[in-house]
């Protein structure tokens, strides 16, 4: 679609949108560049100032516009890819695309453990788990909110341990000869809350990613549970299905 058709029968926001979007992906806008005012799009096209901010509002909500008060509307920087099928770190997997990351550490404590804790380590209610809680940031953006609950022999004294700047799986690697044999995790789409919303940076409504995570040992016993909020603007997940030999049921 190259221009807005208005007897077609789809919503004029949306056909802007496509438009917007295809200049996006052909590389005609690149990232970072400035893209038209509000009102040039709306002279463009013939019209109305709510339908153009219609449409960007939703590529800003998807992540492939970002606006900036008082400067305008940019093309954002494309997302980060990132294929799952192993048990790698946040540091693992910035670090192997060159970027560089710290984290603002919230909470790193001894608490007894809450029902969905203890659920998903095994634990007795209110047996003590260490708490641990990051916003992860990316060459100075923070992208995540991770909440993580760890119980192993010895996880009291990771309360003295520095985690902003190193990872957490290398210090178990490291320090309690610990390293993941697998993990499961769930991942679900949901609406960010005021709380992470502001260490995230992000306008009220933001789409974000709610992702659970329990890591067991090599010995197949549960040592972490992680609930992590993930920027939904940032982050495309790919993972790879394999085909059933004898076709759908
Ligand atoms: C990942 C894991 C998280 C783990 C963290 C360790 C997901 C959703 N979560 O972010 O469970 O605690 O890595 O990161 O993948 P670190 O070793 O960089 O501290």
């Amino acid at each position: 679609m190259t221009s807005i058709d208005k007897s077609q029968p789809l919503p004029i926001y949306y056909q802007l949108k496509e438009i917007l979007q295809q200049r996006i992906d052909s590389g005609e806008w690149q990232p970072g560049d400035l893209i038209p005012s509000e009102r040039d799009l709306c002279n463009e096209h013939g019209i109305s100032r709510m339908t153009v901010r219609q449409a960007i509002v939703a590529l800003v909500n998807e992540g492939r516009l970002r606006r900036e008060q008082g400067k305008g509307t940019f093309v954002a920087q494309p997302k980060i890819e990132q294929r799952l099928g192993s048990v790698t770190s946040f540091t693992q997997d910035m670090s192997a695309r060159g970027k560089r990351v710290e984290s603002q550490v919230l909470r790193q404590e001894l608490v007894p453990a809450q029902p969905e804790v203890a659920a998903a380590l095994g634990l007795d209610a209110d047996e003590q788990v260490m708490l641990l809680e990051r916003l992860r940031i990316v060459d100075g953006v923070p992208l995540a909110l991770e909440t993580c609950h760890l119980h192993f022999p010895g996880c009291e004294s990771l309360s003295q341990v520095d985690l902003s700047h190193q990872s957490l799986y290398n210090v178990l690697a490291q320090t309690y000869d610990l390293i993941p044999g697998q993990a499961y995790q769930q991942m679900e789409a949901t609406i960010c809350e005021p709380y992470p919303l502001r260490l995230l940076g992000l306008s009220r409504g933001s789409p974000v990613l709610l992702i659970r995570r329990t890591s067991l040992t090599q010995s197949g016993r549960p040592f972490e549970y992680t609930v992590s909020i993930y920027r939904g603007d940032k982050y495309i997940f790919h993972v790879q299905l394999i085909g059933r030999e004898e076709g759908p049921p």
